[in-house]
């Protein structure tokens, strides 16, 4: 088989559960048939930095620096600033390693030197010699706001400094009208043989993806299989607040309540054994699916699980 005949792949993910089945989909696909796009609506300036945590999960994960506990971050990790910062007295609820700190140094520097959010990236993951392509969902800045029991608050101060505590009322992704996907984010999408949704938090990590308007309708336009795979297992987010968020937006936590949130972007839903209760109902709402054991601690999961989605999904002539 030629290079030609094997699809191009295109996979949405947020944190560290996308980047998870991102790793899977990086061993498994030729790097240049893959192109994942990431999540910046949990991007904000932080001490002056501009910090792209999902990007950085995704490129940390892929260049085997993740730190294996916490999923983002970088492994070995020295805390010299975090422990200068506390001596001033200075904001210690954002913990930013000292090795992580180099990429956000670039990264901002980068960016008032005039270059975009994509080339940035670009830039970084080269020289973590990550070889498929990984793009922002846009160059422009979306800020993914929580309205909460405790007022609007930006993500970051939600998810981590009030670890996501407050009730969640409502989500806004301030900018994402004016937000445009990257012209090679389009090209790629329409060229796509099949299109990946991580199992990332569906409200705070593909949501603020598809709320940026030509991103939505790409995806649903795209005549390809689109095959997602349940973040919620046996009535739980794998990890993070998915599944508290979801409740308190009311919306049914369960495969079903995924699958129905983001069904006009879908074609096919995988989910755990455990769920395997929900199919007929999946099937009832048009959707492919498939049972398997969705849960990802080792490398080795993540590139098992990855061959059974594909496996699904054979290369086809296009
Ligand atoms: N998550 C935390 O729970 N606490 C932190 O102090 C923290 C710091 C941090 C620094 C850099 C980075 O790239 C990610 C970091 N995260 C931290 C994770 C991040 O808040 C979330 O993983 C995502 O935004 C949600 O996907």
């Amino acid at each position: 088989m030629t290079n030609n005949n094997i699809p191009n792949i295109v996979a949405l993910a947020g944190g560290v559960g996308g980047a998870k089945l991102a790793y899977g989909l990086y061993k498994t696909v030729p790097a240049d048939k893959l192109t994942l796009i990431i999540n910046t609506g949990d991007d904000f300036e932080h001490l002056g930095l501009h910090i792209s945590p999902d990007l950085d999960t995704v490129m940390y994960t892929l260049a085997e620096l993740a730190n294996p506990q916490t999923g983002w971050g970088v492994q070995d990790e020295s805390w010299g600033l975090m422990q200068a910062m506390r001596r001033y007295g200075g904001p210690d609820w954002f913990d930013l390693g000292d090795q992580d700190l180099a990429t956000h140094l670039l990264r901002t520097e980068w960016l008032r030197a005039g270059q975009s959010l994509n080339e940035v990236t670009a830039e970084l993951c080269d020289r973590l010699s990550i070889g498929c392509t990984v793009l922002p969902m846009s160059n422009q800045p979306v800020r993914t706001l929580v309205d909460t029991s405790e007022g609007i608050l930006p993500f970051q101060e939600y998810f981590v400094k009030r670890r996501s505590e407050p009730m969640v009322t409502g989500l806004t992704f301030a900018g994402a009208e004016q937000a445009e996907p990257l012209p090679s984010a389009v090209s790629t999408i329409q060229q796509a043989d099949l299109i990946i949704v991580c199992p990332s938090n569906p409200l705070l990590s593909i949501d603020p993806i598809l709320a940026v308007p030509t991103m939505r309708a790409l995806l649903m336009e795209a005549n390809c299989p689109k095959v997602g795979v349940s973040p919620i297992v046996g009535g739980a987010a794998i990890k993070g607040p998915a599944a508290k968020m979801m409740a308190e937006l009311g919306l049914e936590v369960s495969p079903v309540g995924v699958a129905r949130h983001l069904r006009d972007v879908l074609t096919g839903w995988v989910i755990d054994t455990i769920d395997a209760d929900y199919t007929a109902e999946l099937v009832s709402m048009g959707l492919t699916v498939q049972v398997t054991n969705t849960i990802m601690r080792t490398n080795e999961d993540k590139i098992r699980l990855t061959k059974e989605i594909l496996d699904e999904y054979p290369a086809f002539e296009r």
